[in-house]
């Protein structure tokens, strides 16, 4: 299979030309959208002041870097990223970049931003990353993180977002909602996914994280005064009852038989003592703090936000592509007419080539593998339907989840049949009905290729 030339790197060489030219030398912007395309998927975490956003870099961060406190604290946007690029350009001269090592290094950038909801200036810096300024695409993605079990009341948020990052590729995925501080939701984290993901319309991705558990588990805070107090607790009756006690009420029960501080540390990694009954009894038996910290991150369930920033990644190119081609439209509407017409020119380019098919087709196997697109089809006929959108630059990004099918193991002839029939309802909507279009010439131009491969 040959992997096509990344559509970001495309990009990146025409705003390197475009940079050449008099008339648009040093235009910052550009020059951040070649340095983009070059980068690991820029993805920014927002929200309001003090909903642990930070906390949740720290645990996807693994190490303790981002301050964190219960006041509004983070007042400019820093990247941290992996050990390449070393020293990264970066969106805006006020930005400020660390390099670390984490799970996703390599794959993605992650920027944490100010929170939103205060009187301070800190959130022009946010804003400005989410849409109306030179900044906007900047981040390709986002993580937006929210409290209180609920995101109706974010829903047209996170739907004016979605649209405004979308593109021409009806894209989906770019926005993550991550419902954090579960433990203080009086409400099983299941519930809350399932209530969340029948509520809403827009196709965000979405994950419950208990961010403080799993800071915790990867940053070395869960020591050995937790595994002791974890121990002592297990042998009270009152962590027995249906509900947990309130701390200071464990903190009598407790009295002195335990050291000072030693509740209280339990405290700072644990929130609120809703999951103090489930922690207790997982952890029965283990005497190790490695065990513990296991459970934390278990329990954390930081890893299932981590396998949806995975997913974003296999498909970087789509999303930096995307982010990209809007970054460049909104730069041409600012610029004089004469620089304004060479952006122009060079995007007519980009769409008109083969490149932006290839984006069509990676959008089109989003819509079917994240939203209803395909609905009363098999997960066999989805999947291989998938792997042919795929087809044949899968693999631009490093390859995707070994879950998915690979494009020689699908039976094209089958692919082309089910979903003609599937596209020839009256009943579909116009975007299943696109998307199965796309299908279908996809196969036959396999079907077209492979005869031709068969007779030379
Ligand atoms: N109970 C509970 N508290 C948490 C959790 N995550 C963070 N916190 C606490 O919430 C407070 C705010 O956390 P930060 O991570 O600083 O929040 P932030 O969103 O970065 O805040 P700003 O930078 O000010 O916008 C801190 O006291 C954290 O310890 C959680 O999952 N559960
Ligand atoms: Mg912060």
């Amino acid at each position: 299979m040959n992997a096509a030339p990344s559509v970001r790197a495309v990009i990146a060489r025409h705003c390197r030309e475009l940079l050449a030219d008099p008339l648009l030398h040093g235009d910052p912007t550009l020059r951040d959208i070649a340095a983009q395309c070059h980068q690991p998927l820029r993805v920014l975490l927002v929200g309001n002041v003090s909903t642990g956003k930070s906390t949740l870099l720290n645990a996807l961060i693994a190490g303790p870097l981002a301050a964190t406190a219960f006041e509004e604290t983070t007042s400019s946007v820093t990247w941290y990223h992996g050990p390449e690029p070393a020293d990264p350009v970066l969106p805006d001269p006020g930005h400020r970049s660390v390099t670390t090592d984490f799970p996703l290094a390599g794959r993605v950038m992650l920027g944490d931003s100010p929170g939103l909801n205060t009187l301070s200036d800190n959130p022009r810096e946010t804003l400005r990353m989410l849409g109306g300024s030179d900044l906007t695409g900047a981040a390709a993605a986002f993580v937006c993180v929210l409290v209180g079990g609920r995101v109706d009341q974010w829903a047209e948020g996170l739907e004016e977002l979605a649209a405004f990052s979308a593109g021409p590729f009806d894209l989906v995925g770019n926005i993550v909602a991550v419902m954090a501080k579960v433990d203080e939701v009086d409400e099983a984290v299941e519930d809350i996914e399932r209530r969340v993901s029948g509520d809403t319309t827009a196709t965000f991705r979405f994950a419950a994280v208990n961010q403080l558990m799993a800071a915790a588990a990867r940053t070395g805070a869960v020591d050995d005064r937790i595994v002791a107090t974890l121990d002592r607790l297990r042998t009270l009756p009152v962590m027995h009852g249906r509900s947990a006690p309130a701390w200071d009420r464990l903190a009598e029960e407790v009295g002195t038989a335990l050291p000072p501080g030693h509740l209280k540390a339990l405290e700072q990694v644990v929130g609120a003592p809703a999951w103090l009954p489930a922690l207790v009894a997982a952890t029965a038996g283990m005497t190790t703090t490695g065990a513990v910290a296991e459970q934390f991150e278990r329990m954390s369930r930081i890893r299932s936000l981590e396998a949806v920033l995975s997913d974003l990644a296999d498909d970087s190119d789509l999303f930096t592509s995307t982010a990209a081609v809007l970054r460049l439209r909104r730069l041409a509407a600012r610029l004089k007419p004469r620089p304004a017409a060479l952006v122009r020119a060079r995007l007519a380019d980009l769409t008109a080539t083969m490149h932006t098919s290839g984006l069509h087709r990676r959008a089109a196997a989003r819509l079917v593998r994240h939203t209803d697109v395909g609905s009363g089809l098999t997960e066999h006929e989805r999947a291989a339907a998938q792997a042919l959108l795929r087809w044949p630059d899968a693999g631009a990004d490093g390859g995707g989840t070994s879950d998915r099918a690979t494009a020689a193991e699908v039976d094209v002839g089958a692919v082309l049949a089910r979903w003609t029939a599937y596209e020839a309802d009256p009943f579909r909507d116009s975007r299943s009905r696109e998307v199965a279009a796309l299908v279908i010439e996809t196969a036959r131009h396999r079907l077209r290729t492979t005869t031709r491969q068969e007779e030379s």
